[in-house]
């Protein structure tokens, strides 16, 4: 039935379907999305997923159920949302809600966690014969001499040198991909910001580095190699390269979505300014309110997407 769709050139003019790039997959008689607890013989993925254009994630659980039922609201979906259900139960690796066409997705910390999880979203998406997707990355992340609050919407995601590349290693050789986020996408959720004038929003380069402490120079890990002094000097260069911000996800998002046709933007909220320290000592609440931020405005632009507003 995937292929037969696939050929129907009439229906599927100008479409943008989700691909793979491995020759294999298409070999195999069944496929177990193992952290997802879904499959393509135990579920019927073309008629739980087919209709999908949105998809977002996120690190936390919490979070992303949280912007399902926001979702869920402003589609105007019938009921309260709190009989959505979590997609993933069957395992407590990930969870993703589905409201309408978009798809709420929690991927975990740092880079080998979202890739494990994106390896089986993409791989979903095609098995669904999705076309037209759009994916968001919502996230927080450590700013660099901008205000704690500000919305980072990504323009090139770098690595810890500056570099917009995702260095993967793959078996016992270094693959370098590039990381190019769709530019119109950035510009286009930037015009969306204005709708939002109580927090700022930027466009600038996000960079992604393996660890949270040592990793983004800060001072007060359980290890600590290096000086105040070398720290600053680090995160200074980071600005003048164009770097607003700081997280541990965006390259690799970059790199994997881009190779399987997914137009793909990443908008992260700011929880401290890095030039000023390195915990976080915002109160609770006006951190959940800053986590807010990124949900606001990709909600609104999905709903303008869809033309419900
Ligand atoms: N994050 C950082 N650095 C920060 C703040 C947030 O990497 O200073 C992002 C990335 C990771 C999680 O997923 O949030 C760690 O708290």
């Amino acid at each position: 039935s995937n292929k037969s769709m696939k050929s129907d050139r009439n229906t599927n003019v100008g479409k943008k379907f989700v691909h793979v790039q491995n020759p294999y997959l298409d070999l195999m008689d069944e496929d177990i999305l193992y952290h997802f607890a879904l499959g393509t013989k135990t579920h019927n993925l073309p008629v739980m997923f087919g209709d999908v254009k949105f998809v977002c994630v996120g690190g936390s659980s919490n979070r992303m159920k949280a912007f399902a039922l926001r979702m869920h609201k402003e589609l105007g979906c019938e009921g309260d949302g709190e009989e959505m259900k979590d997609i993933c139960a069957g395992t407590d690796r990930f969870c993703m809600y589905k409201t309408g066409p978009v798809l709420s997705i929690s991927h975990g910390m740092g880079v080998p966690s979202i890739s494990v999880m994106l390896h089986e979203l993409i791989k979903l998406l095609y098995h669904a014969q999705c076309c037209d997707v759009t994916i968001f990355r919502i996230g927080t992340s450590g700013g660099i001499g901008i205000e704690p609050g500000s919305v980072v919407i990504t323009d090139t995601a770098v690595d810890s040198f500056f570099k917009p590349r995702f260095e993967q290693v793959i078996m016992d050789s270094i693959v370098t991909r590039s990381t190019e986020l769709d530019r119109d996408l950035a510009e286009e959720l930037f015009t969306c910001s204005k709708d939002f004038p109580h927090f700022p929003t930027l466009i600038g380069h996000t960079m992604c580095t393996d660890d949270f402490y040592e990793g983004q120079g800060r001072l007060d890990g359980a290890l600590c190699s290096y000086s105040r002094e070398k720290k600053l000097d680090y995160l200074k260069r980071a600005y003048k390269a164009g770097v607003r911000n700081i997280e541990m996800e965006c390259t690799v998002f970059a790199a994997i979505c881009g190779r399987c046709g997914i137009k793909a933007g990443v908008v992260c909220v700011t929880l401290l300014n890095r030039l000023e320290g390195d915990q976080i000592t915002t109160p609770h609440d006006v951190l959940v309110e800053y986590q807010q931020r990124p949900q606001l405005l990709i909600a609104t632009f999905i709903k303008q997407q869809l033309g419900l507003c």
